[in-house]
């Protein structure tokens, strides 16, 4: 069994770690694959977080879906009604597990994203290197920049 990629926890009744063979596992309806269908530049294939949401049972209080990345210290949180059926949880490329350049070990993709910096559910919250899906009541942690000022040096250090 190799080491789980992400851990899930928070609002839920079935919380859990999950490894790259778990997601494999889940039922061909599930997988959805490539993502660049979605996302041109963007690589790799991922579960629906609909199925994601399935297997872990989110209790009625989960409204915020928070997404976090310890590599950078990174979160966004995001209302989960409005992103339930547009989430994809990308986990490989090639039939391997997504290496940290790649955004690895999780990659959240939302399907159609509104553009940089402009909603709650904008290319910003398409977090790399994901480690922790956490369910909250409310809004979670969220380091998403909020001027434009601070969203361009974001910009400028990931380039
Ligand atoms: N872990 C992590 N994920 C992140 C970011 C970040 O700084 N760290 N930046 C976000 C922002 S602001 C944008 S616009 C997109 C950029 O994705 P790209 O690097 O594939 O262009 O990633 C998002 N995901
Ligand atoms: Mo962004």
């Amino acid at each position: 069994m190799s080491d789980p990629l992400v851990q899930i926890d928070g609002e839920v009744n079935s919380p859990c770690e999950m490894t790259f063979e778990d997601f494999q596992q889940f039922a061909p309806e599930d997988q959805i694959k490539d993502i660049s269908q979605f996302h041109p530049k963007r690589q790799g294939d991922g579960i629906t977080l609909n199925a994601l949401l399935n297997a872990v049972s989110p209790k009625e209080t989960a409204t915020y879906l928070t997404l976090h990345a310890s590599a950078d210290d990174f979160a966004a949180s995001i209302p989960l009604e409005a992103v339930r059926d547009e989430g994809i949880v990308v986990y490989q490329l090639h039939g391997e597990p997504l290496t940290a350049s790649q955004g690895g070990p999780i990659r959240f993709l939302i399907r159609n994203p509104a553009a940089c910096h402009t909603d709650e559910l904008d290319d910003c919250a398409n977090v790399k290197f994901v480690d922790r899906i956490e369910f909250t009541n409310g809004r979670g942690r969220d380091t998403r920049p909020e001027d434009d000022e601070e969203h361009e040096e974001l910009h400028r250090n990931q380039s």
